[in-house]
C-alpha cells in the first residue's frame, strides 16, 4: 500500500485529475469499472508521475495508505451510489471516499450520513474548471467533516489553481454544502452567459455592429471591471470563422442552449429556499425558450410593434451596454450569494462568502477580476444584507444605473429580447422601492381566502370581513 489517493472513474474528468495529482508528485492509484480506460491512461500519460494500475476494486482499496483517500469520478447519480457501496464495503473505519462528481447536494447530505455511520469520511467536493481545469489547476469546494479536510486538504490544495499566492480550494462546510456551493456557482455562470448573450444581440441587432467588431468589443471589455474568462472566451468565439461557409462561427451554429441541469438545480433550491435569483432564473428559462424550436418558428410572424430607433450615437449606447451587463451582473452575483447565505442557514452550514468569492477567481468558468471586489466587500463585512450594498458594487451600480434604463427601454422599444438585463433592473428597483404593490397582493389574499394582513401602524393580525359589513377584526 504505497498510493496517497486512488481515483476510480477514468473518463476526461478522472483521468485528468489523476493526472494532475500525478504531476504534483502524489502516487496515485487508479481504477475504472473497464481496465480499458486505466490501461489507455497509462499508455498516454503514465510518464506523468508515480500512478499504481489496479483492476478490481479490492485491489485499488489495498494499494492505498490509510487513512485511504478515494475520489470517484463517476457519473452524478445511481453510478456514484453504486461506487460509493462498493467502496464503503471495502473500508475501514477513518477512511475518505471524496465525490467530486456533479452530485445533487442533497444526495450528498444522505450519502454523507450514511458513511459517517459507518464511520467512513465523506466528502462531496464540487470541482469546476472543466477538462482543462481538471488537469492544470481547477476551482475544488470541498464540503464533509472538518477532520477530513485536515488530512485531504493540503492534497487538493496543491492541484487546484492558484491566484496570488493563495489555492482556489478551501473546506467549505459540512456535508452537502460543497455541492451546493458548486450548484450555485454553475447557476452564476449560467446568468453571466445570459448577460453576455444579451449584450451581444444588442450590439448586433440594436447597433448593427458586425461580428468581428463585437469581438473586439468583448475584447475591449476584458480589462477593468469586466475582466474575466467568460468575456475573454466570448471575443474568441466571436471571431472564430466556419471553415465551410467563411460566415462567423455563431452564425452557423444552431440557436438552441443545451443544460445539463445545475441551472436548473440552483433554481429549484432557490424556490424552495425562497430566494429570488432572478438572473439566473431568467438564464435557464431563456435557454428553455432558445430549445423550443418549432414553437419559435411558428412565432417568428408575430407582431414586432416596434417604437424605437437605433441608437444615434454607437460609442455612446456601447458604452451603455457594458454598464448594463456590470450592473446585471452584480445583481446576479449578489443574489447567487443571497442564496449562499439562505442554504447555510437552512442546512446549519455557517459558509462564509468571502472564502466562497476567494475560490473562484482562479480555474473556474466564473473565474474574474469581480471577485477579488466581492471578497474585499465579506472581508470588510461579513454580515453584508447584499452584495448590493457594500459601497464598492453600489457606486458602481448607482453609476451606471441611467445607462441600464437607456439599455432596457432601446430595448423593449426595439423589441430585442433583454430577460435578464430587464429583470435585474426590475429587481433593483423592487429592491430600493419603499412601498411595494405586495400590499394589494394582501389585501386580495385577504378577500379570497381570509389569509389575514398585518398593518403599517400596529402590531397584530388582521381580517376584513369582506363579505359581511367590511368591518376589520383581529385574527
Ligand atoms: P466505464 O469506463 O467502465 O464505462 C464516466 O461515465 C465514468 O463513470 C466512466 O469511467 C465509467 O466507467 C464510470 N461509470 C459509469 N457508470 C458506472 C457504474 N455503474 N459503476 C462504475 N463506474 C461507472
Amino acid at each position: 500500500a504505497r498510493a496517497q489517493i486512488g481515483v476510480t472513474g477514468l473518463a476526461v474528468m478522472g483521468s485528468n485529475i489523476a493526472r494532475n495529482l500525478a504531476r504534483h508528485g502524489h502516487t496515485v492509484a487508479l481504477h475504472n469499472r473497464t481496465t480499458a480506460k486505466t490501461d489507455a491512461l497509462l499508455e498516454k500519460h503514465g510518464d506523468e508521475g508515480d500512478f499504481v494500475r489496479t483492476e478490481s476494486m479490492e485491489e485499488f482499496v489495498a494499494a492505498l495508505e490509510k487513512p485511504r483517500r478515494v475520489l470517484i469520478m463517476v457519473k452524478a447519480g445511481d453510478a456514484t451510489d453504486a461506487v460509493i457501496s462498493e467502496l464503503a464495503d471495502l473500508m475501514e473505519d477513518g477512511d475518505v471516499i471524496i465525490d467530486g462528481g456533479n452530485s445533487l447536494y442533497t444526495d450528498t447530505i444522505r450519502r454523507e450520513k450514511e458513511m459517517s455511520e459507518r464511520n467512513l469520511n465523506f466528502v462531496g467536493a464540487g470541482i469546476s474548471g472543466g477538462e482543462v481545469g481538471a488537469l492544470e489547476g481547477p476551482s475544488i469546494m470541498p464540503g464533509g467533516p472538518a477532520e477530513a479536510y485536515e488530512s485531504l486538504g493540503p492534497l487538493l490544495e496543491s492541484i487546484s489553481a492558484h491566484v496570488d499566492g493563495e489555492p482556489c480550494c478551501t473546506h467549505i462546510g459540512p456535508d452537502g454544502s460543497g455541492h451546493f456551493v458548486k450548484m450555485v456557482h454553475n447557476g452564476i455562470e449560467y446568468a453571466d452567459m445570459q448577460l453576455i448573450g444579451e449584450a451581444y444581440d444588442l450590439l448586433r441587432r440594436a447597433l448593427g455592429l458586425d461580428v468581428e467588431q463585437i469581438a473586439d468589443v468583448f475584447r475591449d471589455w476584458n480589462s477593468g471591471d469586466l475582466e474575466s474568462y467568460l468575456v475573454e472566451i466570448t471575443a474568441e468565439v466571436l471571431s472564430q470563422k466556419d471553415a465551410e461557409t467563411g460566415k462567423p462561427l455563431v452564425d452557423v451554429i444552431v440557436d438552441a442552449a443545451g443544460q445539463k441541469g445545475t441551472g436548473r438545480w440552483t433554481v429549484k433550491s432557490a424556490l424552495d429556499l425562497g430566494v429570488p435569483v432572478t438572473g439566473i432564473g431568467e438564464a435557464v428559462f431563456a435557454r428553455a425558450l432558445s430549445s423550443e424550436l418549432d414553437q419559435r418558428s411558428a412565432a417568428t410572424d408575430l407582431k414586432p410593434g416596434v417604437i424605437g430607433e437605433q441608437p444615434a450615437d454607437t460609442d455612446a449606447f456601447v458604452s451603455d451596454v457594458r454598464a448594463a451587463l456590470y450592473a446585471s451582473k452584480v445583481i446576479a452575483y449578489a443574489q447567487g450569494f443571497d442564496q449562499i447565505r439562505a442554504g447555510s442557514e437552512e442546512y446549519g452550514w455557517d459558509l462564509h462568502p468571502g472564502a466562497m468569492a476567494t475560490i473562484w477567481r482562479g480555474g473556474c468558468i466564473i473565474r474574474a477580476q469581480f471577485l477579488n471586489r466581492i471578497r474585499d466587500a465579506y472581508d470588510e463585512n461579513p454580515d453584508l444584507k447584499s452584495l448590493l450594498l457594500a459601497p464598492y458594487f453600489r457606486d458602481a451600480v448607482e453609476e451606471g444605473v441611467e445607462s441600464w434604463r437607456r439599455v432596457v427601454t432601446t430595448a423593449a422599444g426595439l423589441g430585442i429580447p433583454v430577460p435578464a438585463f430587464a429583470s435585474s433592473l426590475s429587481y433593483y428597483d423592487g429592491l430600493r422601492s419603499e412601498r411595494l404593490p405586495a400590499a394589494l397582493t394582501q389585501g386580495l389574499r385577504d378577500y379570497f381566502g381570509a389569509h389575514t394582513y398585518q398593518r403599517v401602524d400596529k402590531e397584530g393580525t388582521f381580517h376584513t370581513l369582506w363579505s359581511e359589513d367590511r368591518s376589520e377584526v383581529e385574527a
